[in-house]
């Protein structure tokens, strides 16, 4: 056997369709040719300075909700959108989170649970880019518990009148529609607002430490009224917006390997030419030993990513094989940025070098879609059959 090739050290490459290369190579040229020249700027801006332009690539990339069939989605196969997921997150979490957000969250909302004019009117747009969306479950007093949250819609005659506040909701700001959670008389249900009805504002979260290249906003809802047409038919309970996350969260396991593959090769090729005491510092055994921990980490978690879309493909993924997945993959992809920042030195602390963009990236990552705990209790109720959230 030949010695194996330190960026594919398990051949995993080759266990990949044609298409789901093509897929992969694709979203690469694009992430690498068109966003990488650019992140460390937007992150150093605190934002995307043209959202709208950013959006319109991706649409035209074909990235918008590309696991979905009809409306002008793609109908890719799970592995092939997290490959595209893996691409994008290798230059930027918040890059990754943008395509999460436009096509896992407020897309997969409207597919599942929107009427047939909802889903004509808004995922053909939503799908090239031309309209932006985003998803607000969060609020201020409800994160890990949206089961609490206090946003209301009431019934007024025919009339939907939503009241509340959604908060750390990415593109916020810059969205056309919104898909907001909302409690009613009936239990939780999804509305689809247009950001112009009167009663919407939205206010942009600042002096954020990560997830910089990411607008991240506020939503207040004052008396906001909306037709009947507005409410999500499908939707009911908590399990909805739940379903919805499950989507997002399988792009983020994806996701982190990406964010660790480009922290990993980024120390391997530092160390190779960083010198001192008159040696590359990758001779060292303390930097080898980060270098086999990191290996390690990328391709245990590319190889678990891999067996999750393939069950995903095979309609056999549980929403607790993804909170494996965000858990496990997220740890691996910030111990490997841990390392790779600290080979890296003094420099490793600057955006000249994409490792602490990353690690500081990553405590977001860990964060949103269901903290580490929050995970940690799925998989503890999955194997005792006990819950032990509350
Ligand atoms: P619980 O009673 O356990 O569940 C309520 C109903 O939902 C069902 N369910 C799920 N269904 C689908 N997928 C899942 N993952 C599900 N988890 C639970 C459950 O079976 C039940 O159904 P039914 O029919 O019996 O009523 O609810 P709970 O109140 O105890 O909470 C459960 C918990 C803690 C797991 C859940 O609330 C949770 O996941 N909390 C974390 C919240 C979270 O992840 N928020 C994310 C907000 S969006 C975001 O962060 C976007 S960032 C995106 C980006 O920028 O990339
Ligand atoms: P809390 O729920 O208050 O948790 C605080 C700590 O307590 C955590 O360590 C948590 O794990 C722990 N904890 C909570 N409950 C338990 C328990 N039962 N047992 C043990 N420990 C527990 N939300 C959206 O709806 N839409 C978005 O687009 C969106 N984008 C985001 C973008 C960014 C940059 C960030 C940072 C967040 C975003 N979020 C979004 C919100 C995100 O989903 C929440 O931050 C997350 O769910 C955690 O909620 P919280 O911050 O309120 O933390």
């Amino acid at each position: 056997a030949t010695a194996p090739d330190p960026g594919d050290f398990l051949e995993v490459d080759g266990s990949l369709s044609a298409e789901e290369r093509d897929i992969r190579d694709t979203v690469r040229d694009f992430a690498t040719g068109e966003l990488l020249p650019n992140v460390a700027d937007w992150f150093d801006a605190g934002t995307i300075p043209d959202a709208r332009a950013l959006a319109k690539s991706f649409g035209d990339l074909g990235v918008f909700g590309m696991h979905l069939d009809g409306y002008g989605c793609a109908g890719a196969s799970a592995v092939s959108y997290g490959l595209a997921c893996r691409e994008l997150e290798a230059v930027d979490s918040g890059l990754r989170s943008f395509v999460s957000v436009q096509g896992s969250l407020a897309m997969t909302a409207i597919h599942r649970f929107g009427s047939e004019e909802q889903k004509n009117t808004w995922l053909p747009k939503m799908a090239a880019g031309e309209l932006i969306g985003c998803f607000g479950l969060t609020e201020p007093d409800s994160g890990s518990d949206p089961g609490s949250m206090r946003t209301r819609a009431r019934r007024d005659g025919s009339d939907w009148v939503l009241d509340g506040t959604k908060m750390w909701i990415t593109n916020g700001s810059i969205a056309d529609v919104a898909v907001v959670w909302a409690a009613t008389e009936d239990g939780i249900r999804g509305f689809v607002v247009p950001t112009n009805t009167p009663g919407f504002s939205a206010n942009v979260v600042h002096r954020k430490l990560s997830l910089r290249a990411s607008i991240t906003s506020e939503l207040v809802l004052d008396g906001v009224r909306l037709p009947e047409s507005a409410v999500l038919p499908g939707s009911g309970g908590l399990g909805s917006p739940l379903s919805c996350l499950n989507e997002a969260r399988y792009g983020i396991v994806w996701g982190a390997t990406g964010a660790a593959r480009a922290c990993y090769q980024a120390a391997l090729d530092y160390a190779a030419t960083r010198e001192q005491f008159g040696r590359a510092i990758s001779g060292f055994q303390l930097t080898q030993r980060k270098l086999a921990d990191m290996l390690v980490d990328v391709n245990q978690a590319g190889l678990t990513a891999l067996q999750i879309g393939r069950l995903k493909d095979a309609g056999r993924c549980h929403h607790t094989h993804v909170s494996f997945g965000k858990l496990s993959c997220v740890a691996a992809a910030q111990r490997v940025a841990g390392e790779a920042r600290s080979i890296h030195g003094a420099n490793g602390i600057t955006l000249e070098y994409p490792v602490l963009r990353h690690m500081l990236n990553l405590e977001t990552v860990a964060t949103y879609e269901g903290t580490a705990e929050i995970h940690a209790l799925s998989l503890g109720q999955a194997v005792t059959g006990v819950s032990a959230f509350r």
